[in-house]
């Protein structure tokens, strides 16, 4: 029989590499498996509960929230509220930093989440997850500052994701690999069953909505037809597959090779940046995709090096194999200068999205 490997053995084992760690950061990343245990419960019983369905609230994006974005955030918050591990939160879910209530002690990292992505498709019984991101604080107020937040992912202590799919996975990086978990329900424990990923060197897939194609900017366009073997070399064509939930397709391409591409646009004037989140969903899939061996770009360049300028910032998102990406910032640069130059005040923060929009 192999060796039963726990997710708390392994993150203690991995901290046992770090001499002077205090544990902090292991209990953390623990606090995130445990609240993913009870996020799970709720999505695998969904159906069951009648807990379906769109709430009165909507978020800060005016998108309609399902209940069970409200239960994960509410979770996550709880969870990690009074532990002393956090200066600060911020969520998705919220418009500004979430503080910790005066009343418990703070720490030294601040968390990061969107606590259910792909929430339209949780009533249609399609996975869905949560992503997650750990930053160390680097100002010195107790409370956390929003320097603290806004930190380039390239300075990401940690990130994973959890997958309620067929299985509940959580998959983490702490910089030293990829390690992926799956949920065994019977004993209520994330076992080890996915040790340093490392994205295939051969590609399978491509992931993106074509329903935008009309949309895409002209490089974008070539590029979606080079993967399919039409445009350029005539490389072999990949598979398109789509779910719809990031999540989900970041993981299929992780395990199998590809690339997911979500670009930004000229279709409304003023918003040429995409869909993705920069600091909720960008900064972790592009740490976990670099720890894996793959590279995740805005367009440009590194989403990791972007360094953000506001909570909601949102961005292009192009990330699987490296040779993939490369590809597209590629096809960007040759003919897509007029959406660079649209969408480089924004990346740069001379610019600003209007709203929270
Ligand atoms: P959400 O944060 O509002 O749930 O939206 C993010 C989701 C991603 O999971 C997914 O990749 C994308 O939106 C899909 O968008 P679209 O429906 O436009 O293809
Ligand atoms: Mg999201």
């Amino acid at each position: 029989m192999a060796s039963i490997v726990t997710i708390e053995r392994h993150i203690l084992e991995q901290q046992k590499r770090y001499p002077g760690a205090t544990g902090v950061f292991t209990q953390l990343l623990y606090d995130m498996a445990l609240a993913a245990k009870i996020i799970a419960r709720e999505t695998t019983r969904a159906g069951l509960v009648g807990i379906l369905g769109a709430s009165d609230d909507h978020n800060v994006y005016g998108e309609q929230q399902q209940k069970l974005d409200i239960f994960a955030d509410e979770t996550i918050f709880k969870i990690n509220d009074h532990t002393g591990r956090l200066c600060a939160m911020a969520s998705e879910e919220h418009e500004d930093i979430i503080q910790i209530p005066p009343h418990f002690d703070t720490g030294k990292y601040v968390l990061l989440y969107d606590p259910l992505d792909g929430s339209s498709n949780i009533d249609v019984n399609v996975s869905v997850g949560t992503i997650f991101a750990i930053h160390r604080k680097v100002s010195t107020s107790e409370r956390g500052a929003p320097e603290d937040i806004l930190q380039p992912g390239r300075n990401l202590a940690a990130a994973g994701y959890v997958i309620y799919g067929s299985s509940t996975m959580m998959v983490y990086s702490t910089g030293q690999g990829v390690h992926g978990f799956t949920l065994d329900p019977s004993v209520g424990e994330f076992l080890l069953s996915h040790q340093n990923i490392r994205i295939p060197n051969e590609a399978m897939y491509y992931s993106a909505n074509a329903g935008n194609e009309k949309y895409w900017t002209p490089g974008v366009r070539r590029y979606g037809k080079w993967l399919q073997g039409i445009e350029g070399e005539g490389r072999k064509p990949l598979g398109h597959r789509y779910i719809g939930s990031l999540v989900s397709d970041f993981h299929r391409n992780l395990l199998r090779g590809g690339v997911f591409f979500y670009p930004g646009d000229l279709q409304e004037a003023g918003k040429p940046y995409g869909k993705m989140r920069l600091m909720f969903e960008a900064q972790a899939i592009g740490f976990l995709a670099e720890q894996a061996g793959g590279y995740c770009s805005d367009g440009i360049g590194n989403v990791l090096d972007i360094q953000p300028h506001s909570l909601h910032q949102r961005v292009p998102l192009i990330v699987g194999n490296r040779d993939l990406v490369e590809k597209a910032e590629a096809y960007i640069r040759e003919y897509d200068q007029e959406w660079v130059e649209a969408y480089r005040p924004f990346r740069e923060g001379q610019m600003e999205a209007a709203g929270n929009d």
